[in-house]
């Protein structure tokens, strides 16, 4: 390789986040780059979204309030404090724990909620069912800074409805003090020696997924044949189970009642801060990957501050800082150089190509959920 193409390729993975500005300036001036050129380098790269912080937001059409209704454990502590400071908008925020029971919020009419955080396949569902607004892409400069692979996702091209936010895996966590052997399976989920141990999502996609990956099937299938297997398998299942249970079970995997739960990768890591034999898992047989969306929705009475919100979330600075604190994956380029290294190295949470090639997103399954919704108020009631 020529000291150009050398050079070339560093630029090519500053721009994409691969390494940081200290770094790609270290890089390239050993490789005998001037100080100055570097510099330069970073600059231009930098230009267009230092021009689109710039972005003049109109105070005048600024409310005085916005409503946010996002998942729980799902945002920085300064978030919030640090908008409401330079916007002077007061933020009320309520907090969800599955895709469907937001849904279902939303359908029961005036939740007065701007903002809302759907999974893809329920951004798919709710601009279906017509309940998402438009965005205004020109309040919203720093969409530039979305992962190429992310703007264009099969249920939104072009983001016109959704904005990524954070993205992860649905794998489980355990407790590697109390589980020996090798770990890398759905098994575990199924064996009888750690009754009384496990919990499960209290989602019904995210726990059929786990019957349904397990059997090597797709976790979009919409075979009855392959549904009542899983089933089966779910109902089996029922009596080992400590309970369905989704964020809230991080104070049960901490204390050590609970060893092992299906859980969203970021959760996972946030127990793992306070106690760490706790190991995240993405299994072999493969798992949900799914992107968490910023929309506004059509009833949204403060349409214009929503979209301020939507472009201050997507600041470098503030998406990094989300993810920083939350272990989830920011989907923003230009927030890369800016996540703790610590987290960008894990496999768990930025996994390499080969391990998202086992996972799947959910797709909305269309008239299979009827068949889904039956299998889980069967196994809710058991
Ligand atoms: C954060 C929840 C992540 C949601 N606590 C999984 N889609």
């Amino acid at each position: 390789m020529t000291k150009k193409s050398r050079i070339d390729a560093l630029v090519e993975a500053f721009s994409s986040g691969r390494i940081t500005r200290r770094n790609f300036i270290k890089k390239t001036t050993a490789l005998g780059l001037s100080l100055a050129g570097a510099l330069s380098i970073v600059e231009n790269q930098f230009k267009w979204t230092r021009e689109a912080y710039a972005a003049q937001v109109d105070r005048s059409k600024l409310s005085k309030k916005l409503n946010v209704y996002n998942w729980s454990d799902y945002i920085d502590e300064a978030t919030i404090p640090n908008f409401e400071k330079e916007f002077g908008v007061k933020v009320n925020y309520d907090t969800f724990e599955d895709n469907e029971s937001m849904l279902a919020k939303v359908q029961s009419g005036a939740t007065g909620y701007d903002v809302v955080y759907p999974t893809g396949y329920m951004v798919e569902i709710m601009m279906k069912e017509k309940l998402l607004a438009p965005l205004n892409h020109a309040n919203i400069p720093n969409i530039a800074g979305v992962n190429k692979a992310l703007r264009n996702p099969p249920y939104d091209p072009g983001m016109k409805y959704s904005i990524p936010y954070q993205w992860g895996t649905t794998g489980f966590g355990y407790n590697s003090k109390k589980l020996t052997g090798k770990i890398d399976s759905w098994n575990i989920f199924f064996d009888a020696k750690y009754k009384g141990k496990i919990t499960m999502l209290d989602d019904v996609r995210g726990a059929i997924s786990v019957a349904l990956k397990y059997l090597g099937y797709s976790l979009n299938t919409t075979s009855k044949k392959e549904l009542m297997e899983a089933k089966k398998l779910l109902m089996d299942q029922k009596p080992l189970l400590k309970a369905y249970m989704s964020a809230p079970v991080k104070s049960l995997l901490i204390s050590g009642e609970v060893w092992i739960s299906e859980l969203w990768s970021g959760d996972v890591y946030m127990a793992m801060e306070d106690n760490d034999a706790i190991v995240y898992c993405i299994p072999k047989e493969g798992c949900e990957v799914w992107t968490d969306n910023m929309c506004i929705l059509k009833s949204a009475p403060h349409k214009y501050t929503a979209e301020v919100w939507i472009n201050y979330n997507m600041r470098p600075a503030v998406s990094a800082a989300v993810s920083n604190y939350v272990w989830y994956a920011t989907p923003l380029d230009t927030a890369k150089p800016l996540i703790d290294k610590e987290a960008l190295n894990d496999p768990g949470i930025y996994p390499p190509q080969a391990v998202l090639d086992r996972c799947e997103f959910l797709v909305d399954i269309g008239e299979a959920t009827r068949i889904y919704d039956e299998i889980w108020t069967e196994l809710k009631a058991l």
